[in-house]
């Protein structure tokens, strides 16, 4: 690609970066250290969450972290409340912010559903990637950083915290699961990047800051 066309690519539109792992892994933490360092730079930067982030995500995110029900949500439900999440987001903040060159860092995304609701729940990798397609067809980051945490020593921070929510009272097998998820797809999807989450804080970040610096344009 020629500089010219690079720098056309660049103007065109923002980043979108997400955050995944399993609990505990240091996702906030390093969204809110990039944040910083972005915004110190005089770039405009949007944080998001997934769910939430809107009105409805927000809403849907009560609902998936905190039913308390004696209805238990089954896992098809799971599902299409995240990507009605998602969705609701790209479309309303996400697409717009990065229309105007903004840098968006959305904390979890799309790798979610396939670690969580794939691999921990169950569901076929299959059917959500049909049910990925029908909703947010090939949107995707320019950018996932998948910071990764042995199982133990995500739970362990976690714990500090207190009180849990629904999935974070799901046992050690689960999270297994879901780690084992994230990093089969890490391997055949080349715009995740692995970050060794067991470093410290500033380690982690600028291990982030080179792979975003590859990444751009
Ligand atoms: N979910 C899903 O199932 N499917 C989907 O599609 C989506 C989500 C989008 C959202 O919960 C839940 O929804 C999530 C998956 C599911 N459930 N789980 N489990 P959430 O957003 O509230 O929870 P989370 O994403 O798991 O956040 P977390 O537990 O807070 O983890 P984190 O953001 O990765 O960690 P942190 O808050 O940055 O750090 C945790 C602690 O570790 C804290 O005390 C830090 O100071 C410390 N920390 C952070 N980094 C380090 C390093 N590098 N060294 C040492 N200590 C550190």
């Amino acid at each position: 690609m020629t500089e010219t066309l690079k720098a056309a690519k660049c103007q065109k539109r923002g980043l979108f970066i997400t955050f995944e792992g399993g609990e505990g892994a240091g996702k906030s933490t390093l969204l809110a250290a990039l944040q910083q360092e972005f915004s110190a730079k005089g770039q405009t930067v949007l944080a998001l969450r997934e769910p939430g982030g809107t009105a409805l995500g927000e809403e849907l995110r009560v609902i998936l972290k905190h039913q308390a029900t004696a209805e238990p949500l089954c896992a098809q439900a799971e599902l299409l409340l995240m990507y009605a999440s998602r969705v609701q987001l790209i479309e309303t903040k996400i697409k717009p912010a990065l229309a105007q060159g903004q840098i968006v860092l959305c904390d979890r995304h799309d790798l979610s559903s396939f670690a969580y609701q794939g691999g921990g729940r169950g569901l076929p990798f299959a059917a959500i990637q049909a049910v990925r397609t029908a909703v947010i067809g090939d949107f995707r980051p320019d950018l996932t950083l998948l910071i990764d945490v042995p199982v133990e020593v995500g739970m362990q921070r976690v714990a500090a915290r207190g009180v849990r929510d629904r999935f974070e009272l799901e046992q050690r097998d689960f999270f297994v699961r879901v780690r084992s998820a994230y990093l089969q797809a890490a391997a055949q999807l080349p715009y995740v990047k692995v970050l060794d989450g067991t470093q410290c804080p500033e380690q982690v970040k600028q291990a982030a800051l080179a792979a975003i610096a590859a990444c751009r344009c």
